[in-house]
């Protein structure tokens, strides 16, 4: 109870902070774009991890007005970074849960954080999870399409570990998917692994999706993803999520 109450002031308080991580172009190794990831500096804990207040504000609807802030941020930050490394022109994905997803005025808040920030629609993607097009009602897919059409790419994000998972990757058509960690971190150990980590790739490719690989911590991993001609990876071996000053470093260190 003590989290709600302290989660419902921390945004008006400026206690949130987006990390970002990068995604990274394993052909070129050019980072491609950057995960913004929510942290929670709070006064006495430290910094929280998503895992232990994102779930709250699920349950108590602060991820609406939270979520919204994410959007708004992002954005700013990464039309700054874009300003400030023009050659460079990184991207930005930011996680929507499915109850952001059932408010119905979500993609004009994804609109207007945009406007806002003046950055194009090409440079923001949205992290998705199963949950949401499990709630699968004609309203989230109007929702999809109209983002979709506006060139907003969407990620199925922690792909593998829902239930399923390939019905709703038929019925709804997104851009890109994210191979969940728990697969990427052992395939360089467990044959099994790397057996499903060709299955994924092969299905992606199959329904025309980009593949993003997440928990690339080796370089051993790295090689076998370029092998399988997975596109992109993120995960400890570039970089972990860092806060806004580290990652404008950098980019600005050339990588
Ligand atoms: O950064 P970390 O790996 O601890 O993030 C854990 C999870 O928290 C992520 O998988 C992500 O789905 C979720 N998360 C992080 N930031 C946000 C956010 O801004 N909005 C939502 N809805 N979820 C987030
Ligand atoms: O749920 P989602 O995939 O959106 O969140 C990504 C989470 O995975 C982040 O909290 C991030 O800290 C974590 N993460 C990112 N890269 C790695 C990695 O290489 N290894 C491990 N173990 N975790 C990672
Ligand atoms: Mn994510
Ligand atoms: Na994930």
């Amino acid at each position: 109870l003590g989290l709600e109450t302290d989660l419902r002031r921390a945004l008006e308080r400026g206690e949130l902070e987006l990390y970002y991580q990068p995604l990274v172009n394993l052909a070129s190794g050019e980072i491609e774009s950057f995960e913004a990831l929510m942290r929670w500096r709070h006064p006495e804990r430290g910094l929280v991890p998503p895992t232990e207040f994102i779930p709250v504000a699920e349950d108590t609807g602060l991820i609406v007005p939270i979520g919204r802030w994410a959007l708004q941020e992002a954005c700013r930050q990464i039309s700054a970074w874009q300003a400030q490394f023009p050659q460079r022109r990184p991207k930005v994905s930011v996680n929507v849960s499915a109850v952001q997803f059932a408010q119905p005025d979500l993609a004009e808040a994804v609109l207007q954080s945009l406007a806002t920030a003046r950055l194009e629609a090409r440079y923001l993607k949205l992290e998705i999870t199963e949950s949401v097009l499990m709630d699968g009602s004609d309203a989230v897919r109007a929702m999809l399409e109209r983002l979709q059409g506006e060139q907003i790419e969407f990620l199925m994000d922690d792909f593998g570990t829902g239930y399923s998972s390939l019905s709703y990757l038929h019925r709804f058509p997104l851009d890109i998917l994210k191979i969940d960690a728990s697969f990427v971190r052992r395939m360089d150990v467990e044959a099994r692994h790397d057996e499903i980590v060709q299955a994924i790739v092969a299905l992606a490719r199959s329904l025309n999706m980009t593949v993003v690989a997440e928990g690339l911590e080796t370089v051993t991993t790295l090689a076998r993803l370029r092998e399988l001609n997975v596109a992109f990876g993120q995960g400890f071996l570039f970089s972990r999520p860092l806060d806004a000053e580290s990652a404008g470093r950098l980019l600005a260190s050339g990588r």
